[in-house]
C-alpha cells in the first residue's frame, strides 16, 4: 500500500476515534462550549465498564432515628497559596475523643461546589455516620475543603462556572492541600499523620484533584477514589512514572462512574492504563449520570474499604 493511503485511512481513524476519549482539559483551555460538548458525548461501553457494586441499600444516605451521629463544624486555616484565611468542614465521628487517633479522609468537591457540598448535596455526614454505627467503617475523620484555591473561592455565577480562572483554582489547591491544609488539621485534631491514614477522594472536578494529587503524592495518601471524574484529569502517563511502584504503594485506587455521564471516556481511559500496567484497583460503573446518586452510592461503597 502505497504511504499516502495509509496514512489516509489513519487520519479517518483517528478522526473516528478521536471523539470517544475526552482529553485533558488544562485549566487555560476550560470554556462552557467545551463543558457541554463533553458532557454531550455519547457513552460507549466496553467489557470492564460493568458494576462491580451494587447500589447502596435504601436509607443509607438518611440520618437514621436515634443512631449516633458524628458532628461537622467549620475549620478555618491560613493559605499561603491564596494569602487568605480558608474554611473547610471537618466531620468528626461520634463519640470523637482528643484520647485516640482517628484516621483522615480528604474529600473533594466539584466544578460548582464548595466545603458544602458533601454533606449538604451528598449527605457524606449521614453516610459516613451510618458505616460506622453498623461497624462497616473505621471510625474517621472527613475533611470536606473548599477546593478552588483563589482569593475568592466562592461558586461562581452560574455562566462562570466554566471559565479557566475557576478552573485554574482547582489545580492551585495542590500546594493549599500539601502544604497549608494538612498540617493545620493535623496540629488541630487528634489524627494520625501516615499515609496508611490519609485517604484522598472527590467527585468530578474534586475526582480529577484526587487522581492528578494523589499519583504523585503517594507518600502522602496510600486511599484514592475519583468519582466521576473530570476533563482536569491529567493523562496517567504523566503522573505515574513507575507503574510497579505506584501499584505496590496503593493500598486502594478506586475508580467509579455512571454509564450515563458523557464524562465516562476519561475514567474509561484511567482505568485502561491502570489496567494495561497492572496497577490493582477497582473500576465501579453504575447506571447514574453526572449526579449525586452515583457519588452517594460510591462514597458508601468507598468509605468501607478505606483505614482497613
Ligand atoms: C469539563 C466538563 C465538566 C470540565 C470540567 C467539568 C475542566 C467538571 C464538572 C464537575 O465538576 O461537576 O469540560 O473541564
Amino acid at each position: 500500500m502505497k504511504l499516502k493511503t495509509i496514512s489516509a485511512i489513519s487520519s479517518i481513524l483517528l478522526l473516528t476515534l478521536a471523539p470517544l476519549a475526552v482529553s485533558q482539559e488544562k485549566p487555560e483551555q476550560v470554556s462552557p462550549e467545551r463543558a457541554r460538548a463533553n458532557f454531550a458525548r455519547p457513552v460507549q461501553l466496553g467489557p470492564d465498564d460493568v458494576r462491580v457494586f451494587p447500589d447502596a441499600p435504601i436509607g443509607f444516605d438518611k440520618p437514621h432515628a436515634g443512631g449516633m451521629s458524628g458532628r461537622s463544624e467549620v475549620f478555618e486555616y491560613d493559605s499561603t497559596v491564596t494569602n487568605t484565611r480558608r474554611k473547610a468542614v471537618v466531620y468528626l465521628p461520634p463519640g470523637y475523643s482528643p484520647e485516640r487517633k482517628y484516621p483522615v479522609l480528604y474529600l473533594l468537591h466539584g466544578i460548582a461546589g464548595n466545603e458544602w457540598e458533601w454533606n449538604g448535596y451528598v449527605h457524606a455526614d449521614a453516610i459516613v455516620d451510618n458505616l460506622i454505627a453498623d461497624g462497616k467503617a473505621t471510625p474517621m475523620i472527613v475533611v470536606m475543603p473548599n477546593g478552588r484555591a483563589l482569593a475568592d473561592d466562592r461558586p461562581p455565577a452560574p455562566d462562570k462556572i466554566y471559565t479557566p480562572e475557576n478552573a485554574a483554582g482547582f489545580a492551585k489547591f495542590e500546594r493549599d492541600l500539601l502544604d497549608c491544609l494538612i498540617p493545620s488539621i493535623q496540629a488541630k485534631y487528634s489524627t494520625f499523620t501516615d499515609r496508611e491514614h490519609r485517604a484522598l477522594a472527590g467527585l468530578s472536578m474534586g475526582g480529577g484533584q484526587t487522581i492528578n494529587f494523589g499519583l504523585v503524592h503517594l507518600d502522602t495518601f496510600a486511599w484514592l477514589g475519583g468519582f466521576s471524574a473530570a476533563p482536569n484529569t491529567k493523562p496517567l502517563t504523566e503522573l505515574v512514572l513507575d507503574p510497579a511502584a505506584a501499584g505496590r504503594s496503593l493500598k486502594l485506587f478506586y475508580l467509579s462512574c455512571g454509564n450515563k455521564d458523557g464524562l465516562i471516556s476519561g475514567s474509561q481511559g484511567v482505568h485502561a492504563f491502570l489496567k494495561k500496567n497492572g496497577i490493582p484497583h477497582i473500576w465501579n460503573v453504575d447506571d447514574h449520570g453526572h449526579d449525586r446518586d452515583t457519588w452517594a452510592s460510591n462514597l458508601y461503597h468507598f468509605a468501607q474499604r478505606i483505614f482497613r
